[in-house]
């Protein structure tokens, strides 16, 4: 990290104490932007990265929900309005235990800069609450996401503050989340949410979108070395929203996946996974990959070990923070890897990350790679503004047409800041430019 900037990370650490995700996604920004302000020095005066590193609001609020038995909760909801200089607050809800302030942060702090490179009139901001769906009914989960919007609503607006989904919040939750707004404020207001059904104004391939969008942008990444997915085989970890869809798109391009996973465990299948598969057992019925195995003779799962360790010429981390540690890139770039994009938010640590840069494989950061889905989300926002819905094709069209776009302003920041290739430095560079200059536009806020 330039010296310029060591103070203002030590204060950052400083001011929030334990926030160990949000440090981390804070030092990896400023690590990449010395080149940027021996540039452009006027955007240190106007302490511009001191001002994106506080949030611009930070809500806390208790979410009291019974289960079926009767027996009350007390949960955590949060929502991190982080930046709001190119447009509402944009961003998911995660539901998950693991979820804290420093986590949102960590989402909320990526959410702006990941926001910036779509290009699309979006600010960034993260929520969500240490809620446990696994295991639970439908009606907890309804009762659960009532109790969180009686709250949040109030923050909200198709201007101010727009949420969707991410760990734990997928459809159903953002159907239950739509209808309890509606009922409290009595206005149907599309724009609040994003990533509703397709038949009560949600845009067509959103719900494929970043999976969909973290394919293209590697096929970006591909070409710019010589080579296509065609043939090509890859692991994909997690067995979500985000690793289903980029395994459906790897497959419609010609590669072959050959090995997911979830919380419970990986499961290797040499043949390729059945897509078909995969989705009836962890989107519909909401079970393990240990029945995915069962059902489908050519795949072995185990519960142990890392799902690096299957080697792989491309490897797309789908599911957690901090899943791809530096012994997993050294295994990756030793059986020949030339290729890593993150369709998780941080999913590789910062010695993995060194470790495949230094390897020479090919990384792609979650803050470009995976930015198909809230970019996606704005195409959404913009059809339920004209009250329009558009075709599956028109819309995959522009999801692609955006990915290349974002692939192709990393790699131009990186050239330009004297690290060619960098898509780290790329997107950090370029992200913060953009979200800089509107903040100086826009006088001190
Ligand atoms: P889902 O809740 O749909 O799926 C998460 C998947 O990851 C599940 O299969 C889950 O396992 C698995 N998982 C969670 N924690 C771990 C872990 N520690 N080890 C192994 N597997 C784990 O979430 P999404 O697919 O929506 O999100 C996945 C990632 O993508 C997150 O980092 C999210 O922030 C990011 N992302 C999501 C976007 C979206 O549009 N949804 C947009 C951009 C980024 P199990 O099934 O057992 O619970
Ligand atoms: O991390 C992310 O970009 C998301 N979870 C999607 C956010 C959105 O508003 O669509």
């Amino acid at each position: 990290m330039d010296e310029k900037l060591e103070p203002i990370f030590a204060e950052v650490v400083r001011r929030n104490p334990g926030e160990s995700e949000f440090h981390q996604a804070v030092e990896e920004v400023l690590g990449s932007l010395g080149p940027v302000l021996a540039k452009h020095p006027e955007l240190a005066r106007h302490k511009t990265i001191e001002r994106m590193c506080e949030p611009e609001r930070q809500i806390l609020f208790r979410v009291p929900w019974q289960d079926d038995r009767g027996e009350v909760h007390i949960q955590r909801g949060f929502r991190v309005e982080f930046s709001s200089v190119l447009g509402p607050y944009k961003g998911g809800l995660r539901f998950h235990p693991s979820v804290g302030l420093g986590v949102v942060k960590f989402l909320g702090f990526e959410q702006v800069f990941k926001n910036a490179l779509t290009r699309m009139p979006i600010g960034g901001g993260k929520g969500g609450a240490d809620f446990d769906p696994k295991g639970r009914s439908d009606d907890e989960i309804m009762r659960f996401c009532q109790s969180f919007m009686t709250e949040l609503y109030r923050h909200l607006g198709e201007h101010t503050d727009v949420p969707a989904g991410d760990i734990g919040v997928g459809g159903r939750e953002i159907g239950y989340l739509f209808g309890h707004y509606k009922r409290i404020t009595n206005r149907f207001e599309s724009g609040v949410l994003t990533g509703k059904g397709t038949d009560w104004g949600g845009a067509l391939v959103r719900t494929e979108a970043t999976g969909y969008g973290l394919v293209f942008f590697v096929v970006e990444m591909l070409r710019a070395r010589g080579r296509t997915l065609d043939g090509a085989t890859c692991v994909v970890s997690g067995a979500g929203n985000v690793a289903i869809h980029a395994i459906e798109k790897v497959q419609q391009l010609g590669g072959r996946v050959v090995a997911c996973s979830d919380s419970q465990g990986v499961v290797h299948d040499p043949e390729g996974i059945d897509v078909a598969l995969l989705k009836q057992i962890k989107a519909v019925e909401r079970r393990r990959l240990t029945d995915y195995a069962e059902r489908r003779p050519s795949a072995r799962h185990r519960s142990g070990g890392s799902i690096w360790e299957i080697p792989c010429e491309i490897a797309l981390p789908c599911a957690a923070q901090n899943e791809l540690h530096g012994r997993d890139a050294t295994a990756l770039a030793r059986s020949g890897c030339i290729a890593v994009a993150e369709g998780a938010n941080m999913p590789a640590t910062p010695e993995a990350v060194r470790v495949l840069q230094e390897a020479g494989v090919a990384f792609g950061p979650g803050k470009a790679a995976n930015a198909g889905g809230v970019a996606t989300s704005a195409l959404e926002m913009q059809q339920n503004a004209s009250r329009d819905s558009w075709s599956f094709e028109h819309t995959e069209q522009r999801l692609e047409e955006i990915m290349r776009g974002i692939h192709e302003t990393c790699a131009a920041a990186a050239e330009e800041y004297g690290a060619p290739g960098d898509y780290v430095l790329g997107a950090n560079a370029a992200g913060f430019l953009r979200v800089a200059r509107a903040m100086i536009a826009q006088g001190l806020v």
